[in-house]
Order: C-alpha cells, then sequence, then structure tokens
C-alpha cells in the first residue's frame, strides 16, 4: 500500500449577512460534501471597522460604503476551510462575484442559486493562500493556525 500525501490549504470563507437565514443550512452541507474540513468557525456580527479592515484593499472603489454597511448589517458566519487546493475549489463553489455571470457561467455555483445582485452575493472566499492567512490572522488571530495543514510545512520543535 502507497499512500501518497498532498499538501493541505487552508482558506477564509464566509458566508454574508443576506445568506445567513435562508441558505446557511445548505451551504454548510455542500462544504461538508464537496470534504472540506471546517478547522475554525465563528458566527458574528462585524463592527464597521471591522468590516472596513476586511475589505480594505477595496478602499478606493465606489461600492466600498455599501459593501461595508452590507457586511455589518446582520451576523456572519467566517470559517476556515481546510482542503488540498481549497483556494481554488471554494471560489469555484462560489461562482463569479456577480450572479448574472454566475447563472451563464456556473449556473451550479452558490452565488447563481442564491444571491440577488453583485454586492448582495452570498459569500466570501479568499483569493489567494496569501490572502487567506492574512484574513486567518485577522479574525481568528494566529495561534495554532497551521497545525491542521500537513505535507507542506516543516514544523521544528
Ligand atoms: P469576495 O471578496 O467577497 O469573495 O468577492 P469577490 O472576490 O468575488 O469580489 P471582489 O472584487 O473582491 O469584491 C468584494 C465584494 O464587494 C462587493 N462588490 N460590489 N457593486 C459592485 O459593483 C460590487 N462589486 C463588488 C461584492 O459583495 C463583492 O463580493
Ligand atoms: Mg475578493
Amino acid at each position: 500500500e502507497i499512500n501518497f500525501f498532498f499538501p493541505k490549504q487552508r482558506t477564509m470563507a464566509v458566508i454574508k449577512p443576506d445568506a445567513m437565514e435562508e441558505h446557511k443550512g445548505v451551504i454548510l452541507e455542500e462544504i461538508h460534501g464537496r470534504g472540506f474540513s471546517v478547522t475554525q468557525l465563528k458566527e458574528m456580527v462585524l463592527s464597521r471597522e471591522m468590516a472596513e479592515e476586511f475589505y480594505k484593499e477595496h478602499r478606493e472603489k465606489p461600492f466600498f460604503n455599501q459593501l461595508v454597511e452590507f457586511m455589518c448589517r446582520g451576523p456572519c458566519m467566517i470559517l476556515v476551510l481546510t482542503k488540498e487546493n481549497a483556494v481554488e475549489e471554494w471560489r469555484a463553489m462560489m461562482g463569479p462575484t456577480d450572479p448574472e455571470k454566475a447563472k451563464e457561467k456556473s449556473p451550479k455555483s452558490l452565488r447563481a442559486r442564491f444571491a440577488a445582485d453583485i454586492l448582495h452575493n452570498t459569500v466570501h472566499g479568499s483569493s489567494s493562500e496569501q490572502h487567506a492567512d492574512e484574513k486567518i490572522g485577522f479574525i481568528f488571530g494566529d495561534i495554532g493556525g497551521d497545525a491542521e495543514l500537513s505535507g507542506d510545512k516543516t514544523i521544528s520543535a
């Protein structure tokens, strides 16, 4: 028997306030169904300051204020998902930012099925491993973050 160890990767997923009442259950089921491990989980109402920091790369965009207001209007669920190729796979499950585009390009995606418009679009996902590390540190702190990863990091005692 030969065991192959594929490096695991972490990504951050957020169920946004528009999806919390009606779609949280099915989104969590699909996350588990695709084989992601949920290694951290937090449900919270973001403060304005936290939402601004979370999306700081969009500070200059015309939609920034609306985005921040939307993100702190009610509870979010924030998850760390761990799996091989987690960043790309979670982005694929989400679909494109704009649900109209999502309906054309990936009709089974979460945004195609549940998002109302380009702003109220159901879920967030990190766009890279670096982006994931930064946001996971911001929301959960850095303690023990890599303990669930195997294969891609050398841990020295
Ligand atoms: P996210 O960061 O939330 O996973 O979304 P994304 O990568 O697909 O899209 P991004 O460009 O990072 O935009 C962040 C969020 O800002 C809102 N948005 N509104 N009104 C607009 O034109 C517009 N464009 C973006 C969305 O909530 C988007 O997910
Ligand atoms: Mg983004």
